[in-house]
C-alpha cells in the first residue's frame, strides 16, 4: 500500500507569532535521554504513526528567539483560541489560570458544551504537577512568575463544542506582571499580545487604594492597539473579561455576596441576563470604591464582561506558608466562558441572551 504525500499546512507559532509552512511529515519527540528527535512520519511505519504523533511537537523555525516547539495539535484543528491574562505583579493572575485549568481538568466546561482533550497530553501534566495540584492538593501558592525575554504559554487543552463538533487548542497566556507593566523594553517577551483571541483583565481588590490603577492595564491596550489597528482611536474588537480576583476577600460586602455565595447559575448554559446582572454589580461596586480607574477596559474595548471570582477562595496565610484552607474556587470559569461565547466558540444550546457590553 502507498502512504499519501505528507499534508502541507501553514501554522502560526503561538510563542513568537511566526508563521510558516509545516512540510506535515517531521515531527519532534522527546527521546529518553531528554533531549527532542527529529522523525518523518512518512518513513515511520503506517501502524506507529497515530502513536509517534501524540505527543509530538513541531519545531517552529524562527531563528530570531530560542528553539521551542509547539504541540502538533495547534496545526492539526482549528486556529488556536490564545487568551493573555493582564494585571500587575501579584494581581493573581497565576492563581487564577491555575484554578482555571483545575476546573477544565475537573470537566467543569461541560456544563457549557465544551468537552477538552489534550493538547500534548505529557506537557499538560506537567503543568498541573507544577502548579495546579499543589494549589488545590497542598494549598502551596504558586512561585512568582519569572520575568524572561521569550515568554511561552502557560497550560493549553484541546477543546471541542459537544454539538457543533468544532475542535481547537485553547492556549492560555500567563506572563510577569512586570514585563506586562514595562512592556516597550519587553517587546517580545508580550509579543503574544499581538495575537491574543481575547484578555482577561485581572483585577486586584487589595490594590483600590492606587490611585492610577493597574499599570499593565494600559500598556497591554496600547500595544494590542498598535498591532491591530496603528493609530486608530476606536474601540478594540478583541473580547475582554474584567476579573475582580480575590473576591473571597470580599464576600461579605453587598453585593459581592450575592456572587460569591450563589453558585453560577445552575441552568446547564451561560445566562446573558445573569452575566449582565453581575456586570453590573461589579461595575457599581468599583465606581462606589473610587477605583473607577480598574475600569479602563471597559471604555477601550468594544465588547466586555465583568465578574467577581476568587481563585482560591481563602486568604494566603503568611505565617504557616500555606492557603489557610482547603483551595476552592469560585466562578473562575466565567470570565473564560464568556470571552469564548464572544468569540463565537459556545453552541447556541449552551448560551441565552446576547453576552458582551
Ligand atoms: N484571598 C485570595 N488571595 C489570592 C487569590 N489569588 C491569589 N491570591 C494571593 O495573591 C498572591 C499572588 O498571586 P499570583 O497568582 O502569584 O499573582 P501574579 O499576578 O501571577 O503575580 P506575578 O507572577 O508576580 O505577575 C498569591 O500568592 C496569594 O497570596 C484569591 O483568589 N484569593
Ligand atoms: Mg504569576
Ligand atoms: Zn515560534
Amino acid at each position: 500500500m502507498t502512504t499519501p504525500p505528507p499534508r502541507e499546512r501553514q501554522v502560526l507559532c503561538v510563542n513568537c507569532l511566526y508563521q510558516f509552512i509545516w512540510n506535515g511529515d517531521t515531527i519532534s519527540r522527546l527521546g529518553e535521554n531528554g533531549d527532542f528527535e527529529d522523525l518523518s512520519l512518512s518513513e515511520a511505519h503506517f501502524s506507529q504513526r497515530a502513536f509517534l504523533m501524540k505527543d509530538s511537537f513541531i519545531e517552529c523555525p524562527n531563528t530570531d528567539v530560542p528553539t521551542h516547539r509547539i504541540p502538533i495539535e495547534f496545526a492539526l484543528y482549528e486556529p488556536p483560541v490564545i487568551i493573555g491574562f493582564v494585571g500587575d505583579t501579584h494581581a493573581g493572575k497565576t492563581c487564577l489560570l491555575a484554578s482555571m485549568a483545575g476546573e477544565i481538568e475537573g470537566n467543569k466546561l461541560r456544563q457549557y458544551g465544551l468537552l477538552k482533550g489534550a493538547a500534548n497530553e505529557a506537557r499538560h501534566q506537567d503543568y498541573l504537577r507544577q502548579l495546579v495540584r499543589p494549589l488545590f492538593e497542598e494549598r502551596v501558592a504558586p512561585p512568582r512568575t519569572g520575568i524572561t525575554d521569550f515568554v511561552q504559554y502557560a497550560d493549553a487543552v484541546l477543546l471541542r463544542t459537544v454539538n457543533s463538533n468544532r475542535i481547537f487548542p485553547l492556549v492560555l497566556f500567563d506572563i510577569a506582571g512586570e514585563s506586562l507593566r514595562g512592556y516597550q523594553e519587553s517587546a517580545t517577551a508580550v509579543r503574544f499580545l499581538n495575537a491574543v483571541s481575547a484578555l482577561i483583565f485581572v483585577v486586584d481588590p487589595d490594590r483600590f487604594d492606587r490611585p492610577m490603577g493597574d499599570p499593565t492595564f494600559g500598556p497591554a491596550t496600547s500595544s494590542l492597539r498598535w498591532a491591530i489597528e496603528p493609530g486608530g482611536g476606536s474601540r478594540l474588537q478583541v473580547p475582554a473579561a474584567l476579573a475582580v480576583t480575590k473576591s473571597d476577600l470580599l464576600r461579605f460586602e453587598p453585593p459581592v455576596d450575592r456572587w460569591m455565595i450563589d453558585p453560577p447559575s445552575s441552568a446547564r448554559l451561560l445566562d446573558g441576563e445573569q452575566v449582565y446582572a453581575q456586570s453590573r454589580d461589579v461595575y457599581a461596586f468599583l465606581r462606589d470604591r473610587g477605583a473607577d480607574v480598574w475600569l479602563e477596559p471597559v471604555d477601550a474595548y468594544e465588547r466586555t464582561t465583568l465578574h467577581f471570582v476568587s481563585a482560591t477562595g481563602v486568604a494566603f496565610d503568611p505565617k504557616e506558608k500555606l492557603f489557610a484552607r482547603q483551595v476552592r474556587p469560585r466562578r473562575v470559569l466565567e470570565p473564560l466562558v464568556s470571552v469564548l461565547a464572544m468569540k463565537g466558540f459556545l453552541d447556541a444550546e449552551f448560551v441565552r441572551g446576547r453576552i458582551g457590553y
